[in-house]
């Protein structure tokens, strides 16, 4: 039997990051469509991520994106996150938007170029300190489109010499999540495309140097599960970037492509205690809003994640590893199949109203009068940065 009163002081715990470009414009290589009310600064996109978890609970952080949420002060932009009741999370580095990256950035054949690159690696780390980040989200573009076009090895040593460099100016409690995507933009070799490229690299680095999974990074069919519980074995998984795909890096509402995949990379990870604050593993998404409204999507967001949490949570353990013990294959599927058939929603309203939340967020988030503000207000909303 599940213990339900531990179910609810593991709920209460979960913290679910959102990324500040979630707020604005997004679109595909076709086009943007603009929308009523999207920020028009990195002080807006944390005002609307604040509503997010003014009407979820658990959605107290935003990871920035440098430069898309450039500022002069951000010892101010933190201060003006906590005023909101919320905090500026991971901060997310982006050496893929400009024109002297067309081979590479840290990988470059050429040495400006990979300096260019690492500067902003480390001035991403000066901006950590200002805001009391712990996490550097590193996601590399690089990698070649035709065969012979570069040296692959050669690439991994200039990767492994720029991870090293960030590293060692990481400071005390701070660390770097490195994100592995398995082609694009590039289509020949990506320079790190796949979880194994990102431990090895990892494990060599020590404890600052962890591995993100985006869970549309991968190959059509990859169980990514298996991943999840091999990296947090090995104490290496740093975090999540949530979203959900039905071709190739989608971005779209984490759990409304696959609710069952993420039921079992969840089960993986409260099966490794990853739920635990004291893990460390960051819950982030990463998503882009094209055709939904924005705050909403968000909140919808996550609500799957908590549902799917929850439903992990409910798995009966005990009988789950009877099962498993005595050979049992149907039992045990049948117990997995339990929980994530079980209607968690109930339960979760419940909780919310315990908490002094509204037990429907996305029904209170439209009665609240914010959109309609915004909508008002805003003139001029900024696109998300792809693009930009
Ligand atoms: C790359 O596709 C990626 O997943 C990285 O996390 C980027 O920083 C992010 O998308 C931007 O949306
Ligand atoms: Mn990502
Ligand atoms: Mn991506």
């Amino acid at each position: 039997m599940t213990d339900l009163g531990a179910v609810a002081s593991a709920l209460r715990q979960q913290a679910i990051e959102l990324p500040s470009w979630a707020f604005g414009n997004s679109g595909t290589r076709f086009k943007v469509f603009a929308r009523a009310g999207v920020p028009r600064t990195p002080q807006e996109k944390i005002a609307d991520a604040a509503q997010v978890h003014r009407h979820t609970g658990i959605a107290p952080s935003v990871a920035l994106h440098i430069p898309w949420d450039t500022v002069d002060d951000y010892a101010a932009l933190a201060a003006h996150a906590r005023d909101l009741g919320v905090r500026v999370g991971a901060i997310n580095s982006n050496v893929f938007q400009d024109d002297d990256y067309m081979l590479g950035s840290v990988t470059h054949p050429d040495a400006k170029v990979r300096r260019k690159a690492l500067d902003h690696l480390l001035a991403c780390v000066d901006i950590m300190d200002a805001t009391g980040s712990t996490d550097l989200k590193l996601w590399f573009s690089d990698g070649t489109n035709y065969p012979g076009q570069d040296d692959i090895r050669a690439r991994q040593d200039r990767l492994a010499e720029a991870l090293a460099a960030v590293r060692d100016r990481l400071g005390e409690g701070q660390r770097f999540l490195l994100e592995y995507k398995l082609f694009e933009p590039a289509f020949y070799t990506t320079d790190v495309p796949d979880w194994g490229t990102a431990y090895a690299h990892c494990v060599k680095l020590g404890d600052k140097a962890q591995v993100v999974v985006d869970t549309g990074h991968h190959a059509p069919g990859t169980n990514i599960e298996f991943i999840v519980a091999f990296l947090m074995r090995e104490g290496k998984l740093g975090g999540f970037d949530f979203n959900s795909r039905f071709y190739a890096d989608d971005d779209l509402m984490v759990g409304a492509a696959d609710p069952f995949q993420l039921f079992r990379i969840m089960h993986e990870v409260v099966r490794g205690g990853g739920h635990l604050a004291s893990s460390g593993i960051a819950f982030m998404l990463d998503q882009c809003h094209n055709i939904e409204p924005k705050i909403p999507a968000q909140i919808r967001s996550v609500l799957n994640v908590q549902e799917a949490t929850a439903k992990a949570l409910l798995v009966d353990t005990a009988a789950l590893e009877a099962a498993q013990l005595t050979g049992d294959v149907l039992g045990a599927n049948g117990v997995l199949m339990d929980a994530y058939n079980t209607d968690v929603r109930p339960f979760l309203a419940d909780l919310r109203a315990e908490q002094g939340l509204d037990p429907d967020p996305m029904a209170a988030f439209a009665r609240s009068g914010y959109q309609d503000r915004i909508d008002a207000e805003r003139v001029g909303g900024r696109q998300a940065g792809w693009g930009a």
